[in-house]
């Protein structure tokens, strides 16, 4: 049976670099070629589809591809039988409600019997029903934030990211109604064969997340400081102790996770820590 997977990308657009940056930091070579549609891994049973990603959910269903990479956002407005595979990491934003910037806002009930332009009218719908909400959802594909400048609409339903589209077309966003990242769909029916192959693209995407979450400290001790240090550096089992040159000193190396770097490196320092280096890991396999 056939053990090639076969992943759809984003062509051209806010997705694309970070899907193959991904698959090339998982050590799979591809030569993308500008303006192909299709492309082959010369060492890894992948092929790869580019595409529009408002297809990828639809051709990720139908089995045309096996599995895709495409924002949550779309995943969830789409609706398609397609299931998560896994979260990613890269492109995040929100889908959020916006009203002119000079208007008064006091809760959702502003948006009663409003016209709110979207590209999102099912997440939207959604969000409304649950807040009790009805209003009027004009559906349009792109520049959604023009909408009410051209008295298309009264507000917004839109991404945002730093927020400066909303800003410079006079809108300020009110309401957050979706958090997004890129996620990896799949196809819910897959062969064992896909599947396995799957599983190992999956194992290395997992090592460079860690990896990203993690950095290698070393560091000189006086011996006496030891047993302190230690207990600072919960390391992936115990930290690996080196003796110097100057015996009353030693060198530890260890891993310290990136949520609470800065408290660490203090707390460390504060023990009797000097010389302390920390540098990125690549890969991480547990
Ligand atoms: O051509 P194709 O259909 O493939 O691409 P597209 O134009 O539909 O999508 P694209 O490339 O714009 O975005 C792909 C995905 O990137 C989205 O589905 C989101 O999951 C994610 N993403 C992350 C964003 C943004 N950030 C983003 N800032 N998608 C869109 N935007 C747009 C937004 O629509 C608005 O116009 O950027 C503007 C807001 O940005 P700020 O920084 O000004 O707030
Ligand atoms: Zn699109």
């Amino acid at each position: 049976m056939e053990n090639k997977i076969r992943l759809a990308v984003q062509k051209s657009g806010r997705l694309s670099e970070g899907s193959m940056k991904l698959i090339r930091d998982c050590g799979i070579n591809v030569s993308n070629g500008i303006g192909k549609l299709k492309a082959v891994a010369s060492n890894f049973p992948i092929e790869f589809l580019f595409l529009r990603d408002d297809d990828i959910p639809g051709y990720v269903q139908d089995n045309i591809a096996d599995i895709g990479i495409i924002g949550e956002n779309v995943f969830a407005e789409k609706q398609k039988e397609v299931a998560v595979v896994h979260r990613l990491g890269f492109s995040r934003c929100r889908l959020s409600l916006a009203i002119p910037k000079t208007a008064k806002y006091s809760d959702i009930s502003y948006f009663q019997d409003s016209a709110i332009a979207t590209s999102y009218p099912n997440l939207l719908r959604t969000y409304l029903e649950g807040k009790g909400v009805k209003a009027d959802i004009h559906e349009i594909s792109g520049s959604v934030e023009i909408a009410p400048s051209i008295g298309l609409a009264d507000a917004v339903c839109d991404i945002v990211s730093s927020g400066s589209t909303l800003f410079t077309n006079g809108l300020k966003e009110v309401e957050t109604i979706f958090r997004s990242e890129a996620v990896m769909i799949g196809n819910k029916e897959m062969s064992a064969e896909k599947k396995e192959t799957l599983n190992q693209l999956l194992f290395r995407i997992e090592s460079l997340q860690k990896a990203k979450n993690n950095k290698y400290i070393l560091l000189n001790a006086p011996k006496d400081s030891v047993d302190a240090i230690k207990a600072l550096l919960p390391g992936m089992k115990s930290p690996t102790i080196m003796p110097l040159a100057d015996e009353n000193w030693v060198s530890i190396h260890s891993v310290i996770n990136e949520n609470d770097f800065w408290a660490q490196i203090e707390a460390i320092k504060g023990a009797g820590a000097q010389g302390i280096l920390v540098v990125p890991i690549e890969k991480m396999v547990l």
